[in-house]
């Protein structure tokens, strides 16, 4: 891994100052202009949960009578009366079963609800009428090795009326089926035969069918995943990690790939599916901390009769998708759309600010959508160890991109709201860039190949509902982000989000836009043109002789001729922790520490400023694209001195002089989603 590499150029960006937040958030300062908060639009409300019941949500469904049945991670099954709680009073309930294995999918189908354990798909039936199961019938199992990370996600209904599981790969320090199917769908047929129906899963907690009936997986970065993502299942398909392969020539396997086949050379997973017949690419990318650190649920918006009973009402998205994220509390929507067979499309920002970890999404009968949620051990950004809340649309539309068309020459835009004509004419009011990821053994990826997409024409529709860009520099495979700051609707609102990512995998045919000199634009110079231009640029800043001012030291300086005072060394915990809650140094002493990553995940470490933690921990968020390449430091007088960021098994040791002054320098790890408790205290006592 040529971590160094991209750290150096972080480097190079942060002294040349291009990178800062203010890249992420270029709102014109325009006195004329409106805003909007999705909270104008899209309320949250928490439903109650007894005080002695602890709803992990693993999954979730609604009956024919309006109630809501939620299996949790410990195993328990409730049914919930009035989940909305009507005329102010409390939900009610019930305990319907208990003492199953990890339950992380329910689903009322036919009559019954089906549930995954962790071994098994199960049929729960109350026979005799009381109100609780009675009969817990195996309807298909699958071996397991004991490995914690053997999840079991489902069922799925799909349009021929099979049930659907999903199984999650083992750890080890890298994804691996160390027990049959996993890494794997299956489907169970509705004589109980299984048929395997794609391998190439890592972690594929959420999948669900769109409104055409096909069927969308969600995955989380990982190995040989460089982010989140959804993508079409169909019969047959390797979606990317090579684990579950192991099982690819057993009978009734449709896959065609072995693990022979695989190709490791970091190049980028459209590249080397062209090399590699039956992988297939992602519909829809979701970049890595900017839409979400793990993808999950995936809710359609015409769901009747799939995984609810009810339709959503959630404003004008008819056909789209949303998508939860655990680790960021927060709902994405997307727009697909089908170009020589292959989906592809545009993601944005929905909804944030739930309670935990989002799990999974149904509509009520209302429309409004319930979030099931849980923290599962790790972090997410609402904090809740679990929870269930309501997501309820008031009627009012926001100013948003309703949908993103791909054309053979740029894109076409249509909002929910006229726009102002004299801003979608603007340049300046867009900026287009294209990125992609690289598909390797390693967890995860930086964000490669940032190349900027000047505009070359922009027509504004006679309704002024679209907007229709030429784009110069479209790539095939390559993830395309659109901002819109500069855009006002014709009432002068500001988009409520003003930025998405399209993933583009064919162009269409059709027409390509005549430039004239009415539409012909003038390209406008973005940060991400300067970007590219500095990104060759080296960093000098490796190990020198001062220490002071050097945050990332990993040399011993060369005037430490008795070696340093005081040698550390911190390691992971699972769970987000750290392994020692406290280190104790001496004011001004000479400190070597060595960070080993133990766990599954990616992490850093970073010492701050007394009282500066969290935010140095929010800043790191706002990093974006630019976040892996600087090791999600954000430049900030509020870190002392950090390592790298480290993915699994790596370790960095740094080299600081401790500061003159007593006190209590936290220390956490920045990487989105963990500094709430990824953390503990450098005590510096007086020498
Ligand atoms: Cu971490």
């Amino acid at each position: 891994m040529t971590t160094n590499k991209y750290l150096k150029i972080a480097f190079a960006l942060l002294f040349t100052g291009l990178l800062s937040p203010a890249l992420f958030a270029q709102d014109k300062k325009d006195t004329g202009t409106l805003t909007q908060k999705e909270d104008d639009f899209y309320s949250i409300k928490t439903i109650q949960i007894p005080e002695d019941v602890i709803l992990e949500v693993g999954g979730m469904t609604f009956l024919p009578n309006d109630q809501l049945a939620v299996c949790t991670r410990h195993g328990e099954v409730w049914i919930i009366s009035n989940p909305y709680m009507k005329n102010g009073q409390p939900p009610k309930y019930r305990l319907f079963a208990q003492g199953l294995h990890e339950a992380l999918g329910l689903n009322y189908i036919n009559g019954d609800l089906y549930l995954t354990q962790r071994s098994e798909l199960t049929r729960l039936r109350d026979l005799d009428g009381d109100g609780v199961a009675d009969e817990y019938k195996t309807i298909y199992s699958w071996p397991l090795s004991g490995n914690y990370h053997e999840y079991a996600y489902g069922p799925v209904l799909d349009k021929d009326g099979n049930m659907a599981v999903n199984l999650n790969l083992a750890w080890v320090g890298h994804g691996e089926s160390l027990s049959k199917w996993h890494g794997w769908t299956i489907k169970i047929t509705a004589d109980g035969k299984m048929k395997p129906f794609v391998t190439g899963l890592r972690s594929p907690a959420g999948f669900a069918l769109n409104d055409k009936g096909d069927m969308f997986y969600a995955e989380n970065q990982g190995d040989w995943v460089g982010s989140g993502s959804i993508t079409e299942m169909e019969e047959g398909d390797f979606m990317g990690n090579p684990g579950g392969l192991v099982w690819a020539a057993e009978p009734g396997s449709p896959v065609k790939l072995r693990v022979k086949d695989m190709i490791d050379d970091s190049e980028p997973k459209y590249e080397v599916a062209k090399r590699i017949p039956g992988l297939k690419t992602p519909s829809v990318w979701f970049p890595h901390t900017i839409l979400g650190v793990s993808t999950s649920g995936i809710l359609n918006y015409e769901d009747k009769g799939i995984s609810t009973p009810y339709q959503g009402k959630m404003g004008p998205f008819t056909g789209q998708l949303f998508v939860g994220d655990q680790g960021q509390s927060k709902i994405m929507r997307v727009y697909l759309e089908k170009i020589k067979g292959v989906y592809q499309g545009m993601v944005w920002p929905f909804r944030e600010g739930f309670s935990s970890g989002i799990l999974r999404m149904n509509w009520g009968s209302d429309g409004s959508m319930f979030v099931g949620m849980t923290s599962r051990g790790w972090s997410s950004t609402g904090g809740g160890l679990y929870g269930l809340q309501r997501l309820e649309w008031n009627g009012k539309t926001p100013f948003e991109m309703k949908t993103v068309q791909a054309r053979p020459d740029g894109f076409e835009i249509e909002f929910t709201e006229a726009v102002d004509d004299k801003t979608a004419k603007d340049p300046s009011s867009w900026a287009l860039s294209s990125f992609t990821y690289q598909y390797h053994h390693e967890y995860g990826s930086p964000v490669i190949n940032i190349g900027s997409c000047p505009l070359k024409a922009i027509e504004v529709s006679p309704d002024h509902m679209k907007v229709r860009l030429v784009v110069d520099s479209m790539r095939l495979g390559y993830i395309h982000e659109i901002r819109a700051p500069g855009i006002r609707s014709t009432n002068r609102y500001a988009l409520l989000h003003n930025y998405g990512y399209y993933t583009l995998n064919n162009f269409p045919d059709g027409d390509k836009l005549a430039i004239t000199a009415a539409n012909k634009v003038t390209p406008v110079m973005h940060h991400h043109d300067m970007m590219n231009m500095t990104g060759g640029v080296a960093g000098g800043k490796g190990s020198i002789k001062a220490v002071s001012g050097v945050k990332h030291l990993t040399k011993q300086p060369a005037d430490w001729t008795s070696g340093p005072d005081r040698t550390l060394v911190i390691g992971t915990k699972p769970g987000l922790k750290f392994d020692q809650e406290t280190l104790t140094v001496k004011a001004g002493a000479k400190v070597k520490l060595t960070f080993k990553n133990s766990d599954d995940m990616l992490h850093n470490f970073v010492i701050t400023r007394p009282g500066t933690a969290d935010k140095v921990g929010q800043l790191a968020v706002t990093l974006g694209l630019n976040g892996e390449k600087m090791s999600f430091v954000p430049s900030s007088q509020d870190v002392l001195f950090h390592t790298r960021l480290l993915h699994p098994k790596e370790s960095d040791t740094i080299y600081f002089i401790a500061p003159d002054k007593p006190g209590q320098y936290v220390y956490i790890c920045s990487y989105p989603g963990h500094y709430m408790v990824m953390r503990g205290v450098l005590k510096v006592v007086a020498k």
